[in-house]
């Protein structure tokens, strides 16, 4: 290698390109730095710079006292439209799935009860589902959902149907907008499980309150997203009195 683009940044833009190309495929064990330094005839360090870079990028990641491995590309989420899981997923151009982890009739606490402007006790229709992609799980829902008549939702299937699209064939409530929070957090030994990930890996935590026309909260739901999984992606307007 040679010129005046440092040597760790054309090894790393060699790199990128087996994984890109797919000569390199997720969950491949990549050769180790000492390995990549003789065949590239570039130093340990800058054979170490590189893969570390692209560690921090997301493209490989490290397990301890194993070696270095190409990860499994993100999806990245957008942050502006309001989708729901199942479409979401297809317009990917992956097979949305679901595995109900329980259904019931919830009395509210205080905090959810503010989320979705009701009294707290009221009764609403708690759904928990495993939300899987192409079979791999990514996340867990714990959806609230607030309705005249929202017990009716305790007989529908909703392990092969989307609520948000039963919400507006069966209801009428078409979700129009919603407001959303993310958090970081580490997964508990319930989610680790569920997830199939470890217990302490990171996780987004995203509630969101879904609103249909007119301004009516119908959905509360806390989500558990693999922290391995996801991008969030949003594209940013500066304010015009900045400009
Ligand atoms: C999204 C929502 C969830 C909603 C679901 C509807 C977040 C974090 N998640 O996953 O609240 O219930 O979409 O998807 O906001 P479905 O139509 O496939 O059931």
């Amino acid at each position: 290698m040679h010129g005046i683009v440092p040597r760790y940044h054309q090894l790393k833009a060699i790199l990128h390109g087996q994984v890109r190309s797919g000569a390199w495929q997720p969950g491949d064990l990549i050769p180790s730095e000492r390995e990549l330094s003789d065949r590239y005839g570039v130093s340990r360090m800058t054979a170490r710079q590189s893969v570390t870079e692209l560690v921090h990028a997301g493209v490989l990641y490290r397990r301890q006292g194993k070696g270095t491995y190409v990860a499994w590309p993100r999806i990245a989420q957008g942050l502006t439209n309001l989708t729901g899981f199942t479409e979401d997923m297809r317009a990917r151009g992956m097979e949305p799935g679901t595995r109900v982890l329980g259904q019931r009739m919830w009395a509210t606490s205080e905090t959810e009860a503010v989320r979705l402007q009701i009294r707290p006790g009221q009764r609403v229709c708690e759904v928990r589902r495993l939300r899987l992609a192409d079979n791999e799980p990514l996340a867990v829902e714990r959806s609230l959902i607030s309705f005249f008549g929202c017990e009716q939702l305790l007989e529908a299937d909703l392990s092969h149907q989307s609520l948000y699209a039963l919400l507006e064939t069966a209801y009428g409530l078409v979700p129009c907008e919603a407001e959303q929070e993310i958090e970081a957090g580490l997964a508990d030994d319930d989610h680790a499980r569920t997830l199939g990930v470890a217990v302490d890996d990171p996780v987004l935590l995203l509630r969101r309150t879904t609103f249909a026309e007119r301004g009516q909260p119908i959905e509360y739901a806390e989500s558990v997203y693999r922290g391995d999984k996801y991008t969030l992606h949003a594209r940013l307007a500066r304010a015009p009195a900045a400009r």
